[in-house]
């Protein structure tokens, strides 16, 4: 993983201060790219604990076409809360305290910061145990399970991208349209987030299947290494499916950026010596990626230093 720590330094060094929607400030760079052997292992960040089950069910998540966060909270799993919770106080059904600008209010004053996280244990409890709440206010809109499973076509048909991707790796290993989008300008407006992972390409060759992503964004400290192993996954994970061995992960990336309030836990982790990679093990007997589940992915041999805290830029 000396590459992500290769741009962790290099963003450092020569990023440009830049402002960004969140109000939170980055320093950043334009166009950088990685690409990772999975035949050398796994590519899961070692220099801090990276949680990797939560990794796994986001991307089970996107794969079963889910776009709602109750899925996640029945895992564990609170990397999508802030932005479902964001959708709520700002609809009409929200009468609690103002949460105008949460996330860097929270950061600036512990007495709002209890405020806001009383509220969102309310809204969580509410989507866990209301059903017609969690249908209403858990959605986060048309998110990557949605471009991948159910694009919407203008004639009302819809395109299951993943799908389709899946069976020309098989049946037509040599096309160069191996791609999904998740990028679909017309439904922009109505996602909590626009897609920060905007393409994803697959290659085949010498029985191996590689897989690029185009990323017009990535938070460097948080998002990229959840990012880097989410799509080693999928790429393992479709390898087997096709009967191919896992080839490379290239992650190319547009605005790479370190936040303002990451930058002690940055340079925490660039004192650390990176760790030998761990190993994954899927069971996928009698099964395809659709029904995999949480229990058929193993990681093993990940002994890394310990966990780095930071919140999230909203
Ligand atoms: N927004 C921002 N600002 N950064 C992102 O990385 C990001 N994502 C997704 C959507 N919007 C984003 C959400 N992904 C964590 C990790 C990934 C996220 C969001 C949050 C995070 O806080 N990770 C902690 C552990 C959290 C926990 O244990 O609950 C960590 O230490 O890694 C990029 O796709």
């Amino acid at each position: 993983m000396q590459q992500y720590l290769d741009l962790l330094y290099k963003v450092l060094e020569e990023g440009t201060e830049k402002s960004d929607r969140t109000g939170t400030g980055t320093i950043s760079s334009f166009g950088h790219q990685m690409k990772f052997d999975l035949s050398e292992g796994f590519p899961l960040v070692t220099t801090k604990k990276v949680p990797f089950k939560l990794i796994a069910s986001e991307l089970l998540w996107f794969i079963k076409g889910d776009t709602n966060i109750k899925y996640l909270l029945e895992h564990n799993n609170h990397i999508w809360d802030e932005w479902a919770f964001k959708n709520w106080v700002e609809s009409p059904g929200y009468y609690g305290p103002d949460m105008t600008d949460f996330g860097l209010r929270s950061q600036r004053d512990p007495e709002f910061k209890k405020i806001y996280d009383d509220q969102k244990r309310k809204f969580l409890t509410s989507i866990l145990e209301n059903e017609e709440f969690a249908r209403k206010y858990g959605e986060l809109g048309d998110v990557y399970g949605k471009q991948w499973r159910a694009w919407k076509k203008s004639n009302g048909d819809i395109i299951d991208q993943l799908h389709d991707v899946i069976d020309s790796i098989k049946h037509n290993p040599d096309s160069r349209r191996h791609i999904v989008s998740a990028w679909n300008p017309e439904d922009i407006p109505s996602m909590a987030l626009p897609p920060c992972h905007t393409l994803f390409q697959f290659y085949v060759a010498d029985g191996k299947l590689s897989c690029q992503l185009y990323q017009r964004s990535g938070d460097l400290f948080l998002g990229v290494p959840f990012n880097i192993a989410s799509y080693a996954l999928l790429t393992h994970m479709i390898a087997k499916q096709c009967d191919l061995v896992p080839g490379q992960f290239i992650h190319t990336i547009g605005d790479a950026h370190i936040y303002s309030n990451h930058m002690d836990q940055v340079k925490e982790q660039l004192t650390r010596e990176p760790r030998s990679l761990p190993k994954l093990e899927i069971n996928m007997q009698g099964k395809d990626i659709f029904n995999l589940q949480l229990e058929d992915i193993q990681l093993l041999d990940y002994n890394p230093h310990p966990a780095i805290k930071a919140p999230v830029a909203v």
